[in-house]
């Protein structure tokens, strides 16, 4: 049996975390959320914790640009303004983070990920892709996923411009799978004939990432 080969202190510390999530979840349903939002093995906070490797990029205005490229008949580059002007959605969603958090309605502001490759006339070919943040930063998810009426390149968090430490001025959003797929710093949508592991992908993380089956690492 597991537990006879702890020590005590390691006994202490698996039981605390276990009363932590149980606490938590008890304390999800009193503050009157359905807990069933909560995906299995998240915990809720009301805080925005920040989570990136390295550092944050900062543009010089009119600098930053975001490029529709791959598998489509008629890449193309815009800028801030151009992103802008195009159609926007706004939504209210949950986000859930692989290291155990989710916050609950988030507001985001943005261009369809849908819509800026039709405008690219992504070819049907295309059945996955590869998003690009600066310093190489990288994630690949499905067409399909990505193309969702609340997959996003998302300029507004919460009425704001998104903040430096939060992907501003641009990021993805793609809230029904953990939020590392969505890529902080976006400067370019890959639209690929095939899937390919991106950053995290490479190191351990699931191919997919859906929250609620806790996709977490391969074999997940
Ligand atoms: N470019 C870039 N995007 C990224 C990451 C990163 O390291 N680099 N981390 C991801 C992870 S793991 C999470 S949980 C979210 C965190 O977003 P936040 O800092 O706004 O909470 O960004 C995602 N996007
Ligand atoms: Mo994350």
């Amino acid at each position: 049996m597991y537990l006879a080969k702890m020590n005590s202190s390691e006994w202490i510390v698996a039981h605390c975390v276990v009363g932590f999530f149980e606490r938590n979840r008890a304390e999800t349903e009193a503050k009157g959320y359905d807990a069933k939002r909560l995906p299995p093995g998240q915990y809720l906070t009301e805080r925005f914790p920040v989570l990136h490797v390295g550092d944050v990029p900062t543009y010089a205005p009119g600098e930053w640009t975001l490029s529709v490229t791959g598998a489509v008949s008629t890449p193309f580059t815009i800028g801030l303004e151009e992103l802008r002007a195009m159609p926007a959605v706004e939504f209210t969603t949950d986000i859930h983070c692989v290291t155990k958090w989710s916050k609950f309605d988030t507001v985001w502001r943005g261009v369809r990920v849908r819509d800026l490759f039709a405008r690219a006339r992504v070819e049907s070919a295309a059945t996955h892709m590869m998003a690009h943040a600066e310093y190489g930063y990288t994630a690949n998810l499905p067409m399909v996923d990505a193309t969702r009426d609340e997959s996003i390149v998302a300029y507004a968090y919460d009425g704001a411009d998104i903040e430096a430490i939060h992907g501003g001025p641009v990021r993805l959003v793609i809230p029904h799978l953990y939020f590392w797929k969505s890529a902080k710093w976006l400067r370019a949508l890959e639209a690929t004939t095939a899937d390919a592991p991106g950053f995290w992908e490479q190191n351990g993380y699931h191919m997919y990432g859906d929250p609620f089956l806790e996709q977490r690492f391969w074999g997940d």
